[in-house]
């Protein structure tokens, strides 16, 4: 397999202004008829080339006609399953037919089986796997589609757009036809048959249109989508509220899923769900799982804009879509719940998954310069760095500078399938301003690392602050070039409280300074007393910050910083301080003694009463085992999980009585809801639980058992029950058994169960996962139930990790078995073993050999990309 690259970037030459499909769909075959409308690009450079359409291994050919003359043989060509027609007129109408066979498709690319139903998942390059066709994005079409289907087992059927017709056949099959007055890639188009439920509901929109709203699942979980309609609502408003966006269609459709590789996908007017991140309900949904239904729906909701009105040219330029609508995803969920809670959520999350993505051998900036599988790239960078890129420029320019440019882009480019360089060309010409070198951002891998070292002057009342970048060499990309970093900056003084400064001749509490260059000095005046600075507010870029704060300073921070996000920045730095020098002694063969100011200040926490509950849960958190891996110069997973169970152990006994209190003094009496109130009570409830189980108190044991047996809820439920396995109470085997027992029938809560007991610490840990993977209730054709059991072993720092390298092999094995199967999720699965050489020697030895044994088989493009590139 080999690479292609932006800069081959050409215009397409030929286009299709209609495309006309037909499918008649069965369990044993399905016919596509297409009859495309194409004529040759005038905007070609190549006006004699040969038309080629892209098809796949899977997609048979009938038959071929131009203008209704049916092409002999020897007038078409097939090549690596291209359809190449060496000689068309310059406009007309191409018919084609083809024969597929949804049912067994198991990669989950183009129009698949799931359960009873017919779907399809088109993005990136799915649509070639239904029929041939100019499949790329810069290629919009304006779509009608019927289908036709025994009614009796597929009475919804289901396409983008309106639906115009609908009669009977001559065989007395049921046909609908569709039509999306809308010009859009293939990548969006969408279709669902199957026997659904639907829940019904109305929108209004700003101008006064009546929307119809419809979610369809399968008849047993028409009961759980009561939240995502009332979260579909919410997004539809904030969009007009806060971008000024309506919806454009007469009716909106979502279809939940069992069978898909991603979150969910936003076909225009038929946005297609993973079932996990679009059913929702208080038995069967913990909190977390709600907000990410939220999350997901208003994602999928707001690429009707940022996305399909605006699409992008070509792969290379994803993230303008995704990394945008994160952002506005992100900015949704704030608004909805606790800003400073959402963004201490986002920035943990992208400083624990992204930054190991960027120091790893799959690095590459947010605008890929080359890939070899386009799958391989919806990445956490696409995303996550993505949208902090689209987030600095909000920064830069403020909300309403930024109003001004979104508005500039969308009315600029409706319609058109555009690059990044043109999203930050309007943010540019509405405000002003020039981003160029802002735009590096965009072309550079790597997270940047800010080195701060400061110098406070009495005599002149003047504090500076040096700030140092650097951004690290990451693969191609030897050197870098300085970037243009928005630094967030405010000053703490020893009586914790702001300290106010002149900057720029003007009186302030807070700043962003510019930081452009290598190294540059910033002067603040009138600064009072000798400050501790508070860097890097509300993480204002996506970078390491260096500098080389005392714990003095940092309990300072923790208590007085004005910025919530800082109190959690600080309270983080205390403890990956602490784990740091517990992981050393572990690794030493000492015995394992804490300090105790991570303790002292915890116990200030959780005596503060204004605090938002959700705060302190977070702060309680400690540093994830992921997180202090990225951090870790050589990864010794043994240690820091010691370190982690210590430092826990040590802090449940020094403040039992805090945690106890805690724990009942957070339970929520009222009926179950996710609002944001009764989600941090929650949240704290169940981490003081934790911490208080671990104290080895019989009380606390005794709790926990009470709260699994009596929550009427998912949230306690699974919470109490990953505690009590966790622990390895005495009640662990009997509660695992019994939560099995009564959710065996909601596919979703069995995921859970899946991942609890993959994750449980056990002698014959890797037989238990062999066990689970035989199990009548795992189904390896299902991505969710895969990543349940595979995710649960990640998380199984015995199993897993095992020096003898049983679980890197398992996991080789796996890969293997599903490379072929379904390439996108055998190349997610291969994450863990990509980060190889950050390992200790001795586990990075046996990574790398499981990588080797992968590369002798017969990769598909997907694994061959991440495999061959780890071992570069
Ligand atoms: N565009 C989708 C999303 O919203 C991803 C796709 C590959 C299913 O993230």
């Amino acid at each position: 397999p080999s690479a292609i690259y932006l800069k081959d970037y050409t215009v397409p030459n030929f286009l299709i202004d209609k495309t006309e499909l037909t499918f008649d769909l069965d369990e044993t075959q399905t016919i596509v008829t297409s009859r495309l409308h194409v004529r040759r690009n005038p905007d070609s450079l190549e006006q004699t080339s040969p038309l080629v359409l892209d098809g796949g291994e899977d997609v048979k050919l009938i038959g071929v006609a131009i203008d209704d003359y049916a092409l002999p043989q020897e007038e078409f060509a097939i090549k690596d399953d291209k359809l190449v027609i060496t000689a068309t007129p310059n406009e007309f109408v191409l018919t084609c037919e083809t024969m597929i066979e949804p049912q067994n498709n198991t990669k989950l690319e183009g129009l698949y089986r799931s359960s009873s139903m017919f779907c399809t998942q088109c993005e990136a390059e799915g649509f070639r796997h239904i029929t041939y066709y100019l499949d790329r994005p810069d290629v919009m079409s304006i779509f009608t589609t019927t289908i036709i289907a025994d009614e009796s087992r597929y009475p919804v059927m289901l396409s983008n757009g309106n639906e115009i017709e609908r009669g009977k056949t001559d065989e007395g099959k049921t046909f609908v036809t569709w039509h999306d007055p809308f010009k859009k890639p293939a990548y969006l188009f969408a279709l669902v048959a199957g026997n659904l439920e639907v829940l019904n509901d109305t929108f209004t929109t700003m101008s006064g249109r009546d929307v119809k709203l419809q979610i369809f699942t399968e008849k047993h979980n028409i009961d759980k989508v009561d939240f995502a309609m009332d979260s579909l609502k919410r997004s539809m408003k904030w969009d007009e509220e806060v971008y000024g966006r309506e919806y454009d269609l007469d009716i909106f459709m979502i279809v939940a899923v069992d069978d898909f590789n991603m979150g969910a996908m936003e076909n225009k007017g038929l946005n297609i769900f993973n079932s996990s991140c679009l059913l929702a309900s208080p038995e069967t949904t913990t909190d977390d799982a709600y907000l990410r239904v939220e999350a997901v729906v208003a994602h999928e909701y707001f690429h009707n804009w940022s996305g399909n009105r605006v699409t992008c040219r070509d792969w290379f330029q994803l993230s303008l879509k995704e990394g945008f609508t994160v952002f506005r995803d992100q900015c949704f969920s704030a608004d909805t719940h606790s800003d400073v809670v959402k963004r201490v959520e986002d920035v943990s999350f992208l400083k624990t998954t992204q930054f190991a993505e960027d120091a790893g051998p799959m690095a590459h900036p947010i605008r890929p310069a080359s890939f070899i599988e386009i799958s391989n790239f919806y990445t956490l960078t696409i995303y996550e760095k993505g949208a902090e890129v689209v987030r600095m420029i909000h920064t830069l320019l403020g909300e309403e500078g930024f109003r001004k440019g979104s508005d500039l882009y969308f009315e600029r480019h409706d319609g058109q399938a555009v690059t990044c360089d043109d999203f930050v060309q309007a943010m540019e010409d509405a405000n002003g301003v020039d981003l160029s070198q802002f735009k590096r951002w965009y072309s550079q891998a790597g997270t940047p690392r800010l080195t701060v070292s400061d110098h406070y002057d009495e005599q002149a009342q003047t504090y500076s602050l040096t700030i140092r970048q650097e951004t690290p060499p990451t693969p191609n990309q030897p050197t870098k070039l300085a970037l243009h970093i928005p630094v967030k900056v405010g000053l703490v003084s020893n009586a914790n409280e702001a300290l106010s400064f002149s900057f720029a001749g003007q009186t302030q509490d807070e700043v962003v300074l510019h930081v452009n260059d290598v190294e540059q000095t910033f002067v603040f005046e009138h600064v009072a007393s000798k400050p501790v600075p508070s860097l890097l507010r509300g993480f204002s870029a996506p970078v390491k910050l260096d500098y080389d704060y005392s714990t003095e300073q940092l309990l300072q921070l923790m208590s007085g910083d004005p910025d919530g996000f800082n109190r959690w920045s600080a309270s983080q730095q205390l403890a990956v301080n602490e784990l740091n020098a517990l992981i050393k002694q572990y690794q030493n063969g000492q015995t394992l003694t804490e300090q105790t100011h991570l303790v002292e200040g915890f116990k200030a926490l959780l005596a503060d009463k204004t605090l938002d509950p959700a705060m302190v849960a977070l702060i309680l958190g400690l540093p994830s085992q992921a997180y202090m891996s990225e951090l870790a110069e050589k990864i010794d997973p043994q240690a820091i999980k010691a370190a982690r169970e210590h430092l826990r152990v040590v802090a449940g006994k020094a403040l039992q009585a805090e945690f106890k209190h805690v724990y009942e003094s957070n339970t929520v009496s009222e009926a179950y809801q996710a609002s944001a109130e009764q989600i941090a009570k929650r949240s704290l409830k169940n981490a003081a639980l934790m911490y208080w189980v671990a104290s080895g108190s019989d009380e606390a044991k005794a709790a926990v058992v009470h709260q699994y047996r009596d929550a009427d809820n998912m949230t306690d439920q699974y919470a109490a029950l990953s505690c009590i396995v966790h622990f390895e109470l005495s009640e662990a085997d009997e509660l695992l058994n019994a939560f099995f027992e009564q959710w065996q029938h909601e596919a979703l809560v069995v995921n859970k169960w899946l991942m609890l007991s993959a994750a449980r610490e056990q002698e014959n840990g890797l037989e238990q996962i062999k066990a689970l993977m035989q199990h009548p209730n795992f189904d390896i054709k299902n991505p969710n139930k895969l990543r349940a059991v595979i995710g649960g072993l990640g998380q199984n720092v015995d199993t897993f990790h095992n020096l003898d390298g049983s679980g890197y092999a398992f996991l080789a094995d796996q890969i293997i078995l599903l490379n072929k199967r379904n390439p996108q999720i055998a190349s997610r699965l291969c994450t863990p073993l990509t980060r190889w050489q950050r390992m200790v020697p001795a586990l990075a030895e046996k990574m790398k050999g499981e990588l080797e044994r992968i590369a002798q088989e017969d990769l598909s493009k997907d694994v061959y990309e991440v495999v061959s590139k780890s071992l570069a």
